[in-house]
């Protein structure tokens, strides 16, 4: 599978195994959907596909609620299916990259259900801690005791002061990286460890979850969370063909977040600061500059992320199909990976319209907030059903349009322009890698040179503009007209 260090400037496909594919008919996409579908995933060029939670689960947060860290959830097929996928992806030259949750269980999992208190964080009173999905972050069981869960009640967290849970971790590592695994991606991985004492807030506007800026609260980014990477990076490099672990950190600056990524912890962190991004020009340039401060602190390149399965898809966010599509040729143009989530590369919007009954993500019933919009299980074929049988979430009929088999031989297909972007960006030394240099250009337009020799250019503005740059048009995000101009919400790539 190539060199250690594929990681730098991999492109990693997340499937949300739920809504990706449903070999079995139940509704639910499956593991065997997914190995069904590497074909797919092969000519599309990816690097990597990284699995969201698979395990055991009661499902209270999308899988996010892990029951059996060592399990398939009967949902989702079995340790044989998990196998199959893997041998086939490897076969294929596709790594896999599973979700690791380690700051809560579920309170379905036997440690819970047999009330071993010390390890997660009971107390006598609770403090003024909110969950991230609204509501108390403290729930009160039958002897008057309170438990912590920064996200669902059904979300107790660990005790990571407690060695037995450090234990269960690294065990937990070696039991995927021994069934080949090629890394992790850490979910809350600025949570785990709290501030001493479990400090109130003591401040009340907002979410808390939202007052991350420079007052960090006492339950994210302690800076012990970084021990526990000191754990486990020996165990990663104890394995071969370059295994890897990529932090999903919420932090205040790229400072911050540049402390989860080196040598002694982990190899990458997202940079979410591309997906928070306006599509202008000018918040694209900011957002780069900033982001490449990390990579320059860490001395490895970034992240980029337009989408995932938290966030309202990137077509809806930027407002039409032609900016996401922009936006994504912007993306696959920069030093360093790229995380895709399923169905951008078919220009999938968000679900606006789901019906309350419906939906099932648990931030919707605690805050109102519902990320069910981008979990919608994706369209295969353009007939009938869409590829599914009774899908756990409606499928807009629209999407007969969207479909893979749609767009299959659709030169003009978003499909298509995936596909031959990522198989540039095999070919091509300066996407990926390289370094950057700004180039002057007028307002509204921001223009890049890729060395060696490749020049990416994004009109963000209402009009076309004409460019003197001369060289061959070997990508462009939308139409083209003959009079050598760049339309409004389009991104080229030229050869100089
Ligand atoms: O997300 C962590 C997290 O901080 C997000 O919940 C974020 O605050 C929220 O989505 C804002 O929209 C991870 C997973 O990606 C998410 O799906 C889980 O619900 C959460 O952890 C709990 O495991």
């Amino acid at each position: 599978l190539g060199n250690d260090d594929w990681w730098r400037d991999a492109v990693v496909y997340q499937v949300y195994p739920r809504s990706f594919a449903d070999a079995n008919g139940d509704g639910m996409g499956d593991l065997e959907g997914v190995r069904q579908h590497l074909g797919y995933l092969s000519r599309l060029g990816v690097d990597a596909i990284w699995l969201s939670p698979f395990y055991t689960s009661p499902m209270a947060d999308g899988g996010y609620d892990v029951a059996d860290y060592r399990d398939v959830d009967p949902m989702f097929g079995s340790l044989a299916d998990f196998d199959a996928l893997i041998t086939d992806a490897h076969a294929l030259g596709i790594r896999v990259i599973v979700d690791l949750v380690p700051n809560h269980s579920s309170d379905q999992h036997p440690w819970f259900k047999a009330g071993l208190r010390d390890r997660y964080v009971f107390r006598d009173r609770p403090n003024d801690w909110e969950s991230i999905f609204g509501g108390p972050a403290w729930t009160q069981v039958e002897d008057g005791q309170w438990y912590l869960h920064l996200f669902a009640p059904e979300q107790p967290d660990l005790n990571w002061d407690n060695p037995e849970v450090r234990a269960e971790f690294r065990d937990i590592l070696r039991f995927w990286l021994d069934r080949g695994v090629d890394g992790f991606r850490v979910d809350v991985a600025h949570g785990m460890i709290k501030a001493e004492g479990l400090p109130d807030v003591g401040q009340k506007d907002g979410p808390q979850a939202e007052m991350l800026g420079d007052e960090r609260v006492p339950y994210f980014d302690q800076d012990g969370v970084h021990d526990i990477y000191r754990e486990w990076r020996p165990i990663l490099d104890s394995y071969p063909g370059g295994r890897m672990a990529v932090a999903e950190a919420w932090v205040s600056s790229p400072e911050r977040l540049a402390r989860y990524v080196g040598p002694d912890e982990l190899h990458q962190a997202f940079n979410f600061e591309f997906m928070m991004a306006d599509f202008h020009a000018k918040s694209f340039r900011t957002v780069i500059e900033k982001s490449l401060r990390e990579a320059d602190l860490v001395g490895a390149p970034t992240t980029w992320v337009l989408s995932n399965h938290d966030k309202p898809r990137h077509v809806t966010r930027h407002g039409s199909l032609a900016r996401a599509r922009a936006a994504t040729l912007l993306m696959l143009a920069l030093p360093g990976s790229a995380y895709l989530y399923n169905g951008e590369e078919l220009g999938l919007p968000e679900v606006l319209d789901l019906p309350d009954e419906l939906r099932q993500d648990p931030a919707f019933l605690r805050r109102g907030e519902s990320r069910d919009g981008c979990r919608v299980p994706l369209p295969w074929t353009s007939t009938g059903d869409l590829g599914w049988r009774d899908p756990w979430l409606p499928i807009p009929s629209e999407w007969a349009a969207l479909s893979a088999e749609a767009q299959e031989d659709d030169p003009g297909s978003t499909l298509n322009l995936y596909r031959a972007a990522l198989a540039l960006r095999k070919r091509h030394p300066a996407l990926g890698g390289g370094t950057l240099r700004w180039l002057d250009s007028p307002k509204d337009v921001l223009a890049v040179e890729r060395d060696p020799g490749l020049v990416v250019v994004l009109n963000t503005g209402e009009e076309p503009v004409a460019l003197d740059l001369p060289g061959e048009v070997l990508l462009s995000s939308g139409p083209l007209p003959a009079d050598g101009t760049i339309p409004p919400d389009t991104t080229v790539w030229i050869q100089r």
